[in-house]
């Protein structure tokens, strides 16, 4: 059986992450068991008294840290897609589940690409100030120093970004 692992995408609001970790449940999920926790869906429920505040998207993602290791432990594949902004949360990822159960997919886009984007219309708000604290623009987002999996979703189809997480997980 194959070792169990969290594959946590991060990413500015629009780069695609979510689409990508749905794309790869549906292929993974052939041969695994696969949870898919999505930042936007876990500040329904679990996170819902969490904001924005830099401190809030700490506690977002430690919880979240810590719940991906329980489903690590029951067996399971662990998809996670959260902006996830700073450095100190991805390095403290890392280690709540072991660095050789985690792998760091950066989903890469420019700000300018994410906010053409915009499918739900979040970046106008924060532009006309009617959404604080938004990442990209009024919040930082620290680029990943190293991350396992480097994708650009301007450049590459969904396809091929997610061929390219399954050849980084082949043995
Ligand atoms: C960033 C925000 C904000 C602010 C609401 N900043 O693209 P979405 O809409 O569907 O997903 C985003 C989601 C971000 O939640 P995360 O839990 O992934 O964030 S973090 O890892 O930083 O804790 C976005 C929406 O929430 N959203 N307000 N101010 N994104």
């Amino acid at each position: 059986m194959k070792k169990p692992i969290l594959i946590w995408f991060t990413g500015l609001s629009g780069s695609g992450k979510s689409t990508l970790a749905a794309a790869l449940q549906m292929e993974l999920q052939q041969s695994s068991m696969v949870y898919l926790l999505d930042g936007d869906a876990l500040r329904k429920g679990l996170n819902k008294d969490l904001g924005f505040s830099d401190k809030d998207r700490h506690e977002n993602i430690r919880r979240t840290a810590e719940l991906a290791k329980i489903l690590l432990d029951t067996g399971m594949t662990v998809l996670a897609a959260f902006i996830t902004p700073f450095e100190s949360d991805r390095v403290l990822i890392r280690s709540t589940v072991g660095e050789e159960r985690f792998v760091e997919v950066f989903v890469d886009a420019p700000l300018s690409i994410c906010e053409k984007r915009d499918v739900k219309g979040l970046y106008a708000l924060a532009r006309a100030g009617k959404i604080n604290q938004f990442t990209g623009i009024s919040s930082p987002y620290e680029t990943p120093s190293s991350p396992h999996i480097h994708l650009k979703t301007a450049e590459n189809s969904v396809n091929e970004c997610i061929q390219k997480i399954l050849a980084y997980l082949e043995p």
